[in-house]
């Protein structure tokens, strides 16, 4: 009974992530991370969307829900001990067999830490799972517990570390990762605070205030992940469009599309693997059909990979030599670009070509949603909103409040006579706003638009209060962003200018914005 439960949360609390994520925390909301201020819940994008869900919007990205399903064959004996030595046995599930694998966990007293033992394989994937929030439906409630789990080698090597989901649909953790050798591995279920207090040099960890959290109770799930209707494991036939792997979408019975994940191994440094897709028909709530692929973080913290993924990049089925969108995986762990419905696709995923190391793998959380707000010049057109006097008029998120104002859009810039389209918006600045920001990506995202420029400008369309140019190459990557800008006295108006340097190869046109007010 407790399994139902337990898998029923992950299922809604899944299919509220856009949402969910895009409520995020107010500390969120200081982020300047490239790419994490664009999507409003429309995105039902990324893990790192920010800066408040656009209500509604958001609701089509979701409609996605986890895979996982109830499994037979875990098992656990004995309680949930603090160490190594007097580690819980437990046995892997097998993803496709329906019953229960669930082992109830408590942190007590605080600071307690449960070890689970499992004996693995080479190469097999698997999936560990730890429901505290979710089973109560209390998402981001700091009574409850913020997860972490680990997984060590049996010498007792932290290999693997997972936080938060991604989607960030609470703060339970959950870890899919490709086991570097035969034997035994030890799993670590604790509260946050207990993990970085003893892991100080762990500096990328941020836990959820209290540290004596009131609830205690959690379970855990070991799976191994096997292909099923929304989960693709890469076959290795080839490195071309004729050997590419068909990928899965699968529903719940509500119809729903459940986040499809796909993995595989990189054999090699030069390794291509390809999967051919089609985004299934659906209805999306808010402005373009939008295909959403998120690297998870390799290394430690992260999966445990011993690489990131090289170029991503997408075409048609087709035509694989003309590449419609394209990250470097390196660099930049999402690709979002909108792609039509019922349409034949490949995505190639490459080794980025470094030195192979010793269990070089990835693996990407998929889903097809809705965009954020959509220009009204469309994907080819120019000249609805080439000046302020057409700039389009934002409506504003309906996440806003009395403190926080949200606007999210999206457009094109095609070339347009010798250059390209340029796109004017403005927006209202509700009474009381003080300080704001601003951001845009495309080629962060997959775009093939470099160059990527805004124009933060006062409402008499030419005064401008900063500007800001996406540098998706760099080492470490830039949106084109306005940050930390104080709102001057009196203004009731604000817009601005998106332009771009250039387009192509990669025929990408789209770009993605986002902006927050506060009241401080
Ligand atoms: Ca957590
Ligand atoms: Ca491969
Ligand atoms: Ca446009
Ligand atoms: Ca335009």
């Amino acid at each position: 009974m407790r399994a139902k439960h337990f898998f029923g949360m992950i299922l809604a609390g899944t299919a509220l992530s856009a949402v969910a994520v895009g409520c995020g925390s107010s500390s969120d909301d200081t982020s300047d991370t490239s790419g994490t201020t664009t999507s409003g819940a429309g995105g039902g994008a990324s893990t790192s969307t920010t800066t408040g869900g656009t209500g509604g919007a958001g609701g089509a990205g979701g409609g996605q829900s986890s895979s996982v399903t109830t499994t037979t064959g875990g098992s656990t004996t004995g309680d949930n001990d603090n160490s190594m030595a007097d580690a819980s046995d437990y046995e892997l599930a097998s993803s496709t067999v329906q019953g229960s694998g669930l082992a109830d966990g408590e942190f007590s007293p605080v600071g307690d830490v449960d070890y689970y033992k499992f004996t693995g394989t080479k190469g097999q994937a698997v999936g560990l799972i730890v429901a505290s929030q979710d089973l109560e439906n209390a998402a981001f409630d700091p009574t409850f517990p913020d997860t972490i789990l680990t997984l060590l080698s049996a010498d007792g090597t932290e290999i693997a570390l997972n936080d938060d989901p991604d989607p960030r649909f609470s703060n339970d953790s959950s870890l899919f990762t490709l086991l570097p050798a035969d034997g035994d591995y030890y799993v670590t279920v604790q509260e946050c605070w207990t993990y970085k207090n003893s892991h100080p040099e762990n500096t990328a960890i941020g836990c959820a205030d209290p540290e004596d959290k009131p609830n205690t109770a959690y379970q855990f799930f070991g799976y191994s992940i096997e292909p099923t209707d929304s989960v693709t494991r890469n076959e290795e036939k080839g490195n071309d469009a004729a050997s590419a792997t068909a990928m899965t979408y699968g529903q719940n019975t509500s119809g729903q599309y459940y986040i499809s994940q796909v993995f595989g191994t990189f054999s090699s440094e030069t390794d291509v693997d390809v999967f051919a897709f089609t985004p299934p028909d659906q209805t999306v709530q808010n402005g373009r059909p939008t295909t959403y692929w998120d690297v998870m973080m390799p290394g430690m913290p992260g999966n445990g990979s011993t690489t990131t993924p090289g170029k991503m990049y997408i075409t048609t089925a087709a035509d694989p030599s003309v590449r419609l969108a394209e990250v470097d995986g390196k660099l930049t762990p999402s690709l979002a670009p909108p792609l039509a419905l019922g349409q034949d696709y490949l995505l190639f995923v490459e080794h980025p070509g470094t030195a192979a190391g010793a269990n070089d793998f990835y693996f990407l959380q998929h889903y097809v949603g809705s965009s954020n707000n959509l220009e009204a010049e469309g994907d080819a057109a120019t000249g609805a909103n080439d000046t302020w006097a057409g700039a389009e008029s934002l409506t504003a998120s309906t996440s806003s409040s009395a403190t926080s104002t949200y606007y999210f859009f999206e457009g094109d810039l095609p070339p347009s006579g010798s250059g390209m389209d340029v796109d004017y918006v403005k927006f209202a600045v509700p009474a009381g706003m003080t300080q704001m920001k601003a951001g845009c990506v495309a080629n962060y995202v997959g775009s093939g638009l470099t160059g990527l420029n805004i124009d933060l400008l006062q409402g008499d369309g030419t005064t401008s209060l900063g500007t800001g140019t996406e540098d998706a190459t760099a080492a470490t990557p830039t949106d084109a962003g306005v940050y930390s800008v104080a709102i001057p006295a009196g203004t009731t108006e604000l817009g601005l200018k998106v332009t771009a340097a250039s387009q192509g190869p990669v025929l990408g046109k789209f770009y993605r914005c986002g902006v927050t007010m506060v009241a401080q």
